[in-house]
C-alpha cells in the first residue's frame, strides 16, 4: 500500500514488528540463540528454552504446558534438530492463541454468533484506569467510520475530571457522534440516553467508554453490571461485547486484572494497549492460554492509526522471524 507522500505504508508484520521490538529482543533474541546452529536437542536446551519463555512474561503455567508438549515430542523423536524445535514452539503457541470468537475485524462488526443484523451493535470498554480505554475507544471509531459505519460514542465515565472532554477530541478527530451528560452523572442514564439516540440515528455501533477507577473497587464492578442491565433494556441483547483494555507494560499483573473482569464484567475479548513500549509482549500468550479469551487488538502507539487487529500467526512470526 501507498500512503500520500509516496511511501510505502508498512505491512501489518511490520507494525507488529516494530511494536514488539523490546519483547523481540528479550526473546527471539535468546530464543535465536538457543535454536540455530547444530546445538544437540536435549534437556539442557529445553531447561534454557524454558527459562527464555518465562522472561518473557508468557507465564509460569503457559510455559510449563509449551515445554511439556515440545519435550514429549522430543522423547518420541518427533523433533531431532534444534530447527525443528523453533518450528514446534511456534506452532504451539499459535495453537494457544487462537481462541475462538477472534476474526479478522476485531469482531465487533458482528455478534459472536456471527449475527451481523443487530443494530445497533453495544460494545463495552472496560479496565483499569490509565489502561488505554479512551484512546483504544478514538481508534476503533476512527477505523470502524472509515470502514462506513456509523458510530455514536458514549460517554459514560463521568467520574474522572475532564474524561468527557478527552472523549469529545477523539470524537471530534474520527468525526463521529458523542453523547454525553455534565461530569457526575449516572453513567446508566448517559448509556440509556445514547442507545435511545443511537437507535433514532440508525446507528451501527455504540462505544461505550467507562470509568477506570472508582471510590472502591467492589463499586466498579457494581456499576459496569448496572450499565450491562441498563443497555440490555434499551437494546435487547445488549452489550453484545464487553473488551478489557489491558496495559502490556503491566507485565502478569495484566492477567490479574483480566481475571477480575472477566469473572465480574463478562468480557468477550482483550485489547492489548502499549505493545510498542514493552518487553512483556509474552503476556498475550498467557492471557490467552490461561482465560481463553481472544485478543482482538493491540495498540501500538499513541496515534490515531496505531490499532492492529490481533492475528495470532502474524504476531508469533513478528516475534521470531
Ligand atoms: N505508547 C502507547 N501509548 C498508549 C497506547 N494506548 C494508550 N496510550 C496512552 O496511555 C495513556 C492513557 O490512555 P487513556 O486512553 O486515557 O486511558 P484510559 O484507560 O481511558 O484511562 P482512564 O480514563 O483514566 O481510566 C495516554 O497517554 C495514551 O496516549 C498505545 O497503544 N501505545
Ligand atoms: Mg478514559
Amino acid at each position: 500500500m501507498i500512503s500520500l507522500f509516496g511511501k510505502p505504508e508498512p505491512t501489518l508484520l511490520e507494525r507488529l514488528k516494530q511494536s514488539v521490538d523490546k519483547t523481540r529482543t528479550e526473546l527471539s533474541a535468546r530464543v535465536e540463540q538457543l535454536l540455530t546452529g547444530d546445538r544437540p536437542v536435549d534437556p539442557e536446551l529445553l531447561k534454557q528454552l524454558e527459562s527464555a519463555l518465562l522472561n518473557a512474561d508468557i507465564g509460569v503455567r503457559t510455559t510449563k504446558q509449551v515445554i511439556a508438549a515440545l519435550r514429549q515430542q522430543v522423547n518420541e523423536h518427533r523433533i531431532v534438530d534444534a530447527a525443528a524445535l523453533k518450528q514446534e514452539l511456534k506452532r504451539q503457541i499459535v495453537k494457544i492463541l487462537v481462541v475462538p470468537g477472534a476474526n479478522s475485524d476485531g469482531g465487533v462488526a458482528s455478534t459472536p454468533d456471527g449475527n451481523v443484523n443487530v443494530r445497533p451493535r453495544v460494545l463495552f470498554v472496560v479496565g483499569v484506569n490509565g489502561t488505554g480505554k479512551t484512546t483504544t475507544i478514538g481508534k476503533l471509531a476512527n477505523r470502524l467510520k472509515k470502514e462506513g459505519a456509523n458510530v455514536v460514542l458514549c460517554a459514560a465515565d463521568t467520574f474522572r475530571a475532564a474524561a468527557i472532554e478527552q472523549l469529545e477530541v477523539w470524537a471530534r478527530r474520527a468525526r463521529v457522534d458523542l453523547i454525553k451528560q455534565k461530569s457526575g452523572s449516572d453513567p446508566s442514564a448517559v448509556i440509556f440516553d445514547a442507545l435511545t439516540a443511537a437507535q433514532a440515528r440508525a446507528a451501527d455501533i455504540v462505544i461505550v467508554d467507562t470509568a477506570g477507577r472508582l471510590h472502591t473497587k467492589s463499586n466498579l464492578m457494581t456499576e459496569l453490571e448496572k450499565m450491562k442491565r441498563t443497555a440490555s433494556k434499551v437494546v435487547p441483547g445488549a452489550p453484545h461485547d464487553v473488551l478489557l483494555v489491558l496495559d502490556a507494560t503491566t507485565g502478569q499483573n495484566g492477567l490479574n486484572q483480566a481475571r477480575e473482569f472477566w469473572s465480574h464484567a463478562g468480557v468477550t475479548g482483550i485489547v492489548l494497549t502499549k505493545l510498542d513500549g514493552t518487553a512483556k509482549g509474552g503476556i498475550v500468550v498467557a492471557i490467552a492460554s490461561e482465560l481463553n479469551l481472544p485478543i482482538r487488538f493491540v495498540g501500538t502507539g499513541e496515534q490515531m492509526d496505531d490499532l492492529v487487529p490481533f492475528d495470532a500467526q502474524t504476531y508469533v512470526n513478528s516475534l521470531f522471524d
